[in-house]
């Protein structure tokens, strides 16, 4: 840049500059940031376009997008919203007012576990933003968006080169009058581990002053010590704490007597008692049956005062069944996704739900044309994402007895690629059921879900069954995760520890009893906050410390990725995954509005090193970038 700005200078280009130009002309130092950011963004779609982006077939081609713009209909008098009563009466209102409801209510997932469940969480900010405005003005019956929390944390910095905490700011901006809703992993935040104390609520109180208002609280054992310290800062926050009971077995089989009917309506009493404003039941893999619906909300509705929110996923085809029976049994507000976001491992149908409950009493108040025109627009940003997409066309019964998360499904059909097990995937399933029963059948969901996972594939890659690992002739270097388990860092689960495998596993290390943030120490907020302004050389905010603080390497890795490639967001979606083919043109919009247009004009071949040269106009001037290509 230095060099551009010497040979564009009028008084060097007239030949008349003394030796000592470069020293006396500061100017020459100074590069715009809008130049440095453009420079950084040509780098990053000159590396996408020579050795592409990780997990896609460089050979997949999609046509530029034309996003659909969608025509709503905006209510002519402002509609009183959930939104509306938190902010003016307080998260005990909001329970209330949903409970006098008569119609069924209803939680757009599209933003969150739509994508996470479909398209391995990769949708990207701009693709959310061009459309939430008309998603609040459209649909402002709606209890509430789902649009944070989840993986959708970590993904944003690892794969999307986005700042999560702008991506929500964001949308609170643009969707005012709608509840924001977040997934919480109860003592486990966003992550995969335990975190102490002081950190889940300083993360819980940002998350409020930065626009969530829901937070929904889980804990991978459904173990309510591990989610009474998140249900409490969130009532201090003033905000709504939904405590979420994760649906696992079949309350209606005989067979199955562990997770029944008392077992969770003891459960929704204890999180009632522990402060929550709203139960939810989580049913992440989709084991739940219309008539087990119908029992369990009936009971429910009967022994708590709280409203019940039910989430599902229609992994086995019957969702909107399910959802018809909760409704008749009493409701309060069930979970859906945009019709072309939904299905299979993600929500039911959000109009076909409205549908399906014609000449209902219960039918949700939704304009359902409001709902088709802003599913147009969804349905015209999905291509780009279809490279992440599983491989499943419709409904996966075996999940009955496999209890695989929606989520977890194309994860680890990845993990058992990449360690050349691909061909072995009936068996992995298979072994991940043999390894819930191992375990002294536990609930399956983020974080403990990739316990199983990570054992099923161990045992499957070294040919052990259940009686190899219980012989324990091998001295077995279990997985890491595996060990902590077992040692009680994820907290307990219902029943216990099977005593025979946890001592197999341990050996002679002892196992905690105890919640685990009991025993970890608080993390010191300033000198964290010094020990990272040291490493990035700038101040850094509170959104960032607590970024680090939670992913130290992927936040470091993020923050590097920045200096290399800049702006990433401002990048169409399509550029962003595939980079440029030879002839296309790009265009982008920088801060004050300024665009810049990219047209990739040659791509050399490599050269003795490997490297290959790219040339681009940018704003009709050429830059030649070199890239090694990694083929
Ligand atoms: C998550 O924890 O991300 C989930 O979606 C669990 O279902
Ligand atoms: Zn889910």
């Amino acid at each position: 840049l230095f060099l551009k700005n010497l040979i564009h200078h009028p008084v060097f280009r007239s030949k008349l500059a003394p030796t000592t130009f470069v020293d006396e002309t500061p100017s020459l130092f100074k590069i715009k940031p809008e130049t440095q950011s453009i420079t950084k963004l040509l780098n990053y779609v000159a590396t996408t376009t020579v050795n592409g982006y990780p997990g896609i077939d460089k050979k997949l081609h999609y046509t530029h997008l034309h996003p659909h713009q969608p025509e709503i209909v905006v209510p002519s008098k402002e509609i009183v919203s959930a939104k509306t009563i938190l902010n003016q009466s307080g998260p005990e209102a909001v329970g209330k007012w949903l409970t006098e409801q008569d119609r069924v209510l209803l939680t757009d997932t599209t933003m969150r576990d739509a994508h996470q469940s479909l398209f391995a969480t990769r949708m990207r900010t701009n693709d959310m933003i061009s459309v939430a405005d008309k998603v609040a003005q459209g649909l402002p019956n709606l209890f509430s968006a789902e649009v944070w929390g989840g993986a959708t944390f970590d993904v944003s910095y690892r794969f999307l080169g986005e700042d999560p905490w702008k991506r929500l700011e964001t949308l609170r901006k643009q969707m005012p009058n709608t509840l924001l809703q977040m997934l919480l992993r109860g003592s486990n935040a966003v992550g995969y581990k335990n975190y102490p104390d002081n950190v889940i609520d300083e993360f819980i109180a940002q998350s409020a002053a930065s626009g969530v208002d829901v937070f929904r609280i889980f804990d991978s054992l459904n173990w309510v010590p591990q989610m009474e310290e998140s249900i409490k800062q969130v009532r201090d926050s003033n905000k709504i704490a939904e405590a979420a009971m994760a649906y696992t077995g079949d309350i209606l089989d005989p067979d199955k007597t562990k997770y029944n009917l008392k077992y969770y309506v003891d459960l929704a009493k204890e999180l009632q008692a522990a402060g929550a404003h709203i139960i939810g039941i989580k049913d992440m893999a989709g084991l739940l049956k219309p008539e087990a619906a119908y029992r369990l909300i009936s009971e429910l509705k009967d022994k708590v005062e709280i409203p019940i929110h039910l989430h599902t996923h229609d992994t086995t085809g019957m969702g909107v069944y399910t959802y018809a029976r909760a409704v008749d049994a009493g409701v309060d507000v069930v979970d859906v996704a945009s019709s072309s976001f939904s299905g299979t491992t993600s929500q039911p149908s959000m109009s076909a739900l409205y549908y399906a409950l014609d000449h209902s009493k219960r039918q949700p108040n939704l304009n359902v044309k409001n709902a088709e025109e802003i599913d147009q627009y969804w349905a015209s940003i999905r291509e780009p994402y279809e490279a992440f997409a599983h491989p499943l066309h419709g409904a996966q019964t075996e999940i009955f007895k496999v209890e695989m998360p929606g989520g977890q499904y194309t994860n680890l059909q990845q993990q058992a690629q990449a360690l050349r097990l691909g061909h072995r995937w009936n068996e992995i399933k298979d072994m991940y059921a043999t390894v819930n029963k191992m375990f002294g059948d536990i609930t399956k969901v983020t974080p403990s879900s990739k316990v199983v996972g990570d054992m099923a594939l161990f045992m499957v890659q070294n040919d052990l069954s259940e009686q190899d690992v219980l012989d324990n002739d091998y001295k077995l270097d279990f997985p890491a995760s595996v060990v902590a388990f077992l040692k009680g860092d994820l907290g307990q689960p219902a029943g216990g520890f099977p005593k025979q495998l946890q001592k197999i596993v341990l050996g002679n290390q002892t196992a905690l009893t105890d919640r685990p943030g009991k025993f970890a120490q608080p993390i010191d907020l300033e000198k964290t906050k010094d020990e990272l302004e040291e490493k990035l050389n700038r101040s850094v905010t509170h959104e960032e410390l607590l970024s680090y603080i939670l992913y130290p390497d992927v936040f470091m890795d993020y923050s590097k990725r920045q200096e290399d490639f800049g702006p990433v967001t401002l990048l169409d979606t399509p550029t962003f995954f595939q980079g440029m083919r030879k002839g296309e043109r790009v265009e982008f919009h920088l801060s004050q509005g300024r665009a810049a247009i990219i047209v990739l004009r040659e791509i050399s071949a490599a050269d003795e090193n490997g490297d290959r040269s790219l040339f681009f106009e940018v704003n009709g001037q050429s830059e030649e970038v070199i890239v090694h290509d990694n083929n």
